[in-house]
């Protein structure tokens, strides 16, 4: 039976189970079929559905689930850290950390929630993680599911009256695409952009468009708020929406890479594309009491939304 938006009962439409591993996940649904999963294993949305019941984000089908390690897939929370650098974790330890659901969490100014589903997640500093990163800090997430099957994440970082700290973050979104050969992303034209595959080197995007021959390991830098992922075959552009975000990182392991990684099947680098809203150049700095916040919104729309009505600045500034 159909649900009309207006009795929908959004708190009732979140729903609280255990995944394969015995470990609290978070269901959010939407009246028209849309849903949302959510693990408290790292806070990552391991799951993004369209009210076709359609998967969005790509999971690989060799993920291993061997904690602390994130699965490969869904989308990871880089933080405070993206990257490998000192003695943290790949891309910092707060996807590998167990979240709790915050059941009264700040309010978040400028933030609607009504008439979505929404959960709040909240991970604070422990004694074992100021081993290595010497910082006290509240970390809250809040997930939400609108009625129109769009994906919202928002994170607000606070430094609990500890020493000033910096931090680099990412949302690691594996977007599930067709055949990567067929995906172009716009709104990074003209950027300047740090290429791992040359030790971070600065390069300018000279294409109209990025698209994809080989490996691509790149952190994009300044960009527009709004981003789009065209998937020519399945005609559909992954819109994303960005604020408190300032760099995009784009990967694509590629074949040699694929086969490489335990964890990904060799194959599995032609059905996904990683497109992060991220703050890396320059790191985030907090005082003590101070909070950032990074809100990242995912839309898919049908790919007859042509660039320019989904108002991208082609300018790239
Ligand atoms: O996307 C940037 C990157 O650092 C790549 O170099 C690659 O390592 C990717 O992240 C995968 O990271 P993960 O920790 O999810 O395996």
């Amino acid at each position: 039976m159909g649900h009309s938006a207006a009795v929908w009962d959004y708190r009732a439409a979140t729903e609280i189970t255990k995944d394969w591993n015995g470990i609290d996940q978070v269901l959010l649904r939407t009246p028209r079929g849309s849903s949302a999963r959510v693990s408290l294993h790292g806070a990552q949305v391991t799951s993004w559905r369209n009210e076709h019941g359609e998967e969005l984000l790509f999971t690989s089908s060799k993920a291993i689930f061997k904690a602390p390690k994130a699965i490969r897939g869904g989308i990871p929370m880089c933080f405070p850290q993206f990257g490998n650098c000192g003695s943290l974790e790949q891309h910092g330890f707060a996807r590998n950390r167990m979240w709790a659901i915050d059941e009264n969490p700040p309010p978040l100014p400028g933030n609607d929630s009504s008439g979505k589903s929404f959960i709040d997640l909240v991970l604070k500093s422990s004694e074992e993680d100021m081993k290595c990163w010497p910082h006290s800090f509240e970390f809250r997430l809040r997930v939400a599911l609108a009625a129109d099957g769009d994906l919202t994440l928002i994170s607000r970082v606070r430094n609990i009256n500890g020493k000033p700290f910096s931090f680099s973050f990412a949302y690691h979104t594996y977007l599930l695409v067709s055949d990567i050969s067929e995906i172009r992303i716009e709104g990074l034209e003209t950027l300047d952009y740090l290429d791992n595959l040359f030790k971070k080197e600065r390069f300018t995007e000279q294409g109209d468009a990025i698209t994809f021959e080989s490996e691509v390991d790149r952190v994009y830098l300044s960009s527009p708020n709004i981003i789009a992922v065209l998937d020519h075959e399945k005609k559909r552009t992954f819109v994303i929406r960005k604020e408190g975000l300032p760099d995009v990182a784009v990967w694509n392991p590629w074949e040699k890479k694929s086969k490489s990684m335990v964890d990904f099947g060799d194959e599995e680098y032609k059905q996904m594309l990683c497109v992060d809203g991220a703050v890396i150049e320059k790191p985030v700095s907090l005082k003590p009491g101070e909070e950032w916040t990074g809100r990242l919104q995912l839309s898919v729309v049908p790919s007859s939304f042509c660039s320019d009505r989904l108002g991208l600045d082609r300018s790239g500034l």
